[in-house]
């Protein structure tokens, strides 16, 4: 048998899909403005946030139609692959981890230089990739993600260093099933995982009545085809049905900290191990954690102008 070609190997991008940075300036022209920061620091998210244009959304979205196709010759690379996760049999969610490694598009993904820029802001770190997602719902009968936190999955690496980055492949909109947040969530502390699919609000058997009230001022993320959302990882979010006539594709990226430890004695449960695990205390790295932007190597550490988290 053939070996099948594992894309992690390269730590570079292997296309000419995103033009990279040649120079300090053009870095200085990906970064969010410090109100952009704020809104992050204040909300718990940032949308809006330009990645992919016209051609890269149609040709990420020609890439994705062979990742949902199970007899894809190299299917078994992902971490992960759900062609339904729903708990609903009337509604479908296709839910896949680990594409990096299988289509070159998505391997590239992981370096877009808007995502390697806007992450080293809102990380204020050197920025290492963790994993890459993708959650499909299909018209009409689009599942929901159900309110949940990030981080609830990830405490098998600490400290809590993490971001989220959900791309639009289509237009997102209210009725086929966009994000969702609760603005200043990320500051509720760490919650248990109470299911990816099934009730959209199982969550909130676990939230005081403030927390719930506050679930009356969510926000629906409308984004066009290659805008993204970026949030942190203890905010709030899920996403209702797809009632439309049109699929909603979307592609994460998910990033750490350079320095964030791998602490399997953590693990618990269902959807929270089925990473390519680290010993306990190693930093991320090596094969699978390629280190995504340094602000040393990318600016010759010169970050004056910047706006970064925390500052
Ligand atoms: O695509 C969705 O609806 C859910 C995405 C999500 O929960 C995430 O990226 O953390």
């Amino acid at each position: 048998m053939d070996s099948i070609e594992d894309l992690a190997i390269y730590h570079q991008p292997i296309t000419d899909t995103f033009e990279q940075p040649d120079s300090h300036e053009d870095w200085l022209q990906l970064a969010l403005s410090s109100e952009q920061v704020k809104t992050f620091e204040q909300q718990g998210f940032i949308a809006g946030i330009p990645v992919l244009d016209g051609d890269q959304v149609q040709y990420l979205r020609q890439q994705l139609d062979r990742l949902m196709d199970p007899n894809h010759p190299r299917n078994s690379l992902f971490y992960e692959y759900h062609v339904d996760e729903s708990e609903d049999p009337d509604t479908v969610l296709f839910h896949a981890l680990g594409g990096w490694r299988i289509e070159k598009g998505f391997h590239d993904l992981l370096f877009s230089p808007v995502i390697r820029m806007v992450s080293y802001q809102l990380l204020a770190s050197a920025v290492r990739f963790f994993h890459d997602q993708l959650f499909c719902k299909p018209p009409q009968h689009g599942a929901v993600v159900s309110w949940h936190q990030d981080f609830s999955y990830w405490t098998w690496t600490q400290p809590m260093a993490h971001l989220t980055c959900w791309i639009a492949l289509d237009d997102a909109t209210r009725n086929n099933g966009c994000l969702h947040y609760i603005p200043g969530s990320h500051r509720w502390g760490l919650l248990p995982v109470t299911g990816l699919s099934g009730e959209m609000d199982s969550v909130r058997e676990n939230l005081d009545p403030s927390q719930k009230q506050d679930f009356d001022r969510q926000v629906a993320v409308e984004l066009h085809a290659g805008e993204a959302v970026f949030h942190h990882p203890l905010t709030m979010h899920g996403s209702f049905q797809n009632i439309s006539s049109s699929p909603r594709r979307g592609a994460v990226v998910n990033l750490v900290a350079d320095g964030v430890w791998s602490n399997p004695e953590a693990l618990q449960g269902p959807g929270t191990g089925n990473f390519p695990i680290l010993p306990q205390g190693e930093s991320l790295g090596g094969e699978f954690y390629p280190l995504l932007f340094d602000p040393q190597r990318e600016l010759s550490g010169e970050i004056d102008g910047i706006p970064l988290v925390g500052q």
